[in-house]
């Protein structure tokens, strides 16, 4: 790796304050007109790179990995999930992998929080009417939703994000229960009233809004399943800012069609940008594209995490945000 200047790749437009950091600093490549990168770019790209700075739309799987250049020594992620990067052949090849772990926590639980409003509340229905001009004034019996204060929440991933949520909903009256790998610290249980489920199975088949916060590995994919989907009551929402590989997303589409689910509020889907067209018919599912860290603030601080990545590794010590596969 040249020590000074070496070549950093950069998949996609970053904040401003960013690119002209990353400028001074390195010897950059931006990608001006901001298209994702097609297959053929991305293994240009870990071709020439010393550094890669991709995101969640670059595949870089193992065949695109087999290619990369004996120089490529650093994949320094703009994002936190890194299911889009074949972690075991970068270690192999001896990439390094670093991602951007905790700075888009709280705004990526706002979103989460707006979402959990959102379908049981009708909030994208009711601005529909308003737009329509459909809207021929207040009654009684008009637009009503249902309560979310006193309704039991189900966190399927209780780490940063799971437990920033966890915190918003008790807020807002809501009973936690949370599902995960391990039990949280009794401490942070305590403090959230978070009732821990071992049996994901069983945690669904009491909840009255699911919220998925667990990455997307082998392990979690299609985690909600046909199968799994069916044990929810059919007064329940689910809503999902963490990857769509985590659902089976035709499975709940045919479940919300036969109104066997009260709804969906979806960031994330499982073939983005490609968004299942009978979704977007449903008044009771909301569907954002993919936005839960989209603010000027964690973009920046995410941007900063890659720099102190890039410059640490540089500088010949270990990243703070190094990823390895036995982690995810
Ligand atoms: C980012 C995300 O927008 O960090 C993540 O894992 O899903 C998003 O918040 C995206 O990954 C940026 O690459």
């Amino acid at each position: 790796m040249p020590k000074d200047k070496p070549l950093v790749v950069v998949t996609r437009r970053l904040p401003d304050v960013i690119e002209t950091r990353m400028m001074e600093l390195f010897n950059c490549r931006l990608n001006m007109d901001d298209h994702p990168f097609t297959r053929e770019e991305l293994i240009a790209a870990v071709k020439d790179a010393d550094v890669l700075v991709p995101t969640v739309t670059d595949r870089l799987d193992k065949g695109v990995l087999a290619q990369a250049g004996e120089n490529l020594r650093l994949i320094a992620n703009f994002g936190n999930g890194v299911d889009h990067i074949d972690l075991s052949t970068a270690q192999q090849r001896g990439i390094t992998v670093t991602n951007t772990p905790g700075v888009l926590t709280e705004d990526t639980a706002d979103m989460t929080m707006a979402l959990i409003l959102s379908v049981p509340r009708r909030l994208a229905e009711g601005e529909r009417l308003i737009r329509s001009g459909r809207w021929s004034g207040w009654s009684p019996t008009h637009m009503l939703g249902h309560r979310i204060w006193g309704k039991r929440l189900g966190i399927i991933g209780m780490g940063r994000i799971g437990q920033a949520v966890a915190r918003r909903a008790k807020g807002f009256g809501m009973a936690i229960h949370y599902h995960n790998r391990q039990r949280v610290h009794p401490e942070i249980e305590q403090e959230l009233e978070a009732t821990y489920w071992e049996s994901l199975d069983q945690m669904l088949a009491r909840m009255d809004v699911i919220t998925i916060h667990c990455p997307h590995t082998p392990a979690t994919y299609h985690l909600l399943s046909a199968r799994r989907l069916k044990l929810l009551r059919d007064h329940a929402y689910i809503v999902n800012t963490a990857r769509g590989e985590v659902i089976d997303e035709a499975a709940l589409v045919r479940m919300l069609q036969k109104g066997e689910l009260a709804g969906a509020a979806l960031d994330v889907f499982e073939h983005e940008p490609s968004v299942n067209p009978k979704l977007l018919d449903m008044d009771n599912v909301v569907l954002l594209p993919h936005m839960g860290s989209a603010t000027i603030e964690s973009r920046i601080d995410m941007g900063e995490k890659v720099l102190v990545n890039i410059k640490t590794f540089v500088d010949g010590h270990k990243p703070p945000d190094r990823v390895l596969p036995t982690m995810v």
